[in-house]
């Protein structure tokens, strides 16, 4: 999904428990530290609602994937996003929930018991440090629209008979770009460019040969990336084995969804990758970063990072590098699932609940 965001998406989470652990520790490796600015920063994170700036769009880093070449991918049409057909039955993601409940979710190691590392990792920091708001983080970002994404539904267009029983269905998650520039309104968007693959006009984010049985939707696997908001900007996580499950039904011209399960893996390396990726932007300057700084084993990869620049807004980056080491901990203790098939545990499964409206998706952003 276009703005799934990606840990999907622990990442806040996971930042803000970080954050926490951060000033304990500095606090603590810190001689006669000056004193209390530890608390300053816990307590400033957990509160992304507090962002007075009134920016509707998210801007968007236009990262093409480093690589992507629509000649090396499957089903990728050279060309331009612009002649992509969007007149067809679109969806607004109005929600998005990472389930906490380890016992439920598909799964991933073949035992035959539902995996969800994820959900249980943030239990678990939930109640060590009482600021589990990763998913107030998505709500919030999404009601303010510095997190719009959509999907549409390109074999569901004109389709004869009753479109909530289908074969070959096909789901494309795309970032979107608000028409009006307020979110209070979700009726109307334009794709955003970023969500193709580069000089083509295939989304990048797609699920092929779904189906939909008495209007409960079935898709997958599929490797999509999921959108996360992480301080200013929102980072995507990419997942893998991803598959949705759950209700649709048609609402306006477009489909909506009902508590439908996104689950899949994603590898730790890449989530290590987009945090590095994270705090080597210009978003976290003040740490002056030479390279990547987060590792697992070792957790740190540079030593004696100084974030002392890194205050108000900023401070995200500093807790961030100051936590390299539990990080890359934290990170190794949770994995549950072998993607690379070498006997270790790589990766961590994942349940992502997925609410949507119907919508319009108008054309490409200008
Ligand atoms: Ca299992
Ligand atoms: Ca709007
Ligand atoms: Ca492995």
């Amino acid at each position: 999904m276009s703005h799934l965001h990606p840990p999907p998406i622990a990442l806040l989470a996971l930042l803000a428990a970080l954050g926490l652990a951060a000033c304990v520790d500095s606090a603590q490796d810190a001689p006669p530290a000056p004193e209390v600015e530890p608390e300053a920063q816990p307590e400033a994170q957990p509160e992304p609602e507090a962002q007075p700036e009134p920016d509707p769009q998210p801007e968007p880093e236009p990262e093409p994937e480093p690589g992507e070449d629509c000649a090396q991918i499957p089903g990728c049409e050279p060309g331009d996003p612009s002649e992509y057909a969007l007149d067809v039955p679109a969806s607004f993601i109005s929600g998005v929930i990472i389930d906490e409940d380890a016992l439920q979710g598909a799964d991933q190691d073949g035992d035959g018991d539902p995996d969800n590392a994820l959900g249980r990792f943030l239990a678990d920091i939930g109640r060590l440090l009482a600021v589990l708001d990763i998913n107030a983080q998505y709500s919030a970002t999404i009601a303010d629209g510095r997190m719009a994404f959509g999907a549409t539904w390109p074999t569901l267009a004109g389709a004869e008979g009753d479109p909530l029983e289908a074969q070959g269905v096909e789901v494309h998650f795309l970032p979107l770009e608000d028409v009006d520039g307020d979110p209070g309104s979700t009726d109307r968007f334009r794709a955003q460019r970023r969500g193709f693959i580069a000089g083509s006009r295939t989304p990048r984010r797609r699920f092929e040969g779904g189906a939909i049985e008495a209007g409960v939707l079935t898709a997958g696997p599929a490797r999509i990336d999921m959108p996360f908001p992480i301080g200013e900007v929102v980072l995507e996580l990419s997942i893998e084995r991803a598959r949705l499950s759950g209700e649709v039904f048609l609402d306006g011209e477009g489909v909506g969804m009902r508590d439908v399960a996104l689950t899949g893996v994603f590898s730790i390396d890449k989530l290590i990758e987009t945090l590095n990726a994270y705090i080597q932007s210009s978003e976290c300057a003040c740490l002056e970063l030479s390279g990547p700084l987060l590792g697992i084993e070792p957790g740190c990869l540079i030593e004696e990072v100084d974030g002392a620049a890194c205050v108000g807004e900023f401070a995200l980056c500093a807790s961030l590098a100051a936590s390299c080491e539990l990080l890359g901990q934290i990170l190794a203790q949770n994995a549950d699932v072998d993607l690379d098939g070498d006997g270790q545990s790589d990766a961590m499964s994942l349940l992502i609940r997925l609410e949507a409206d119907g919508t319009r998706i108008e054309g490409i952003q200008r």
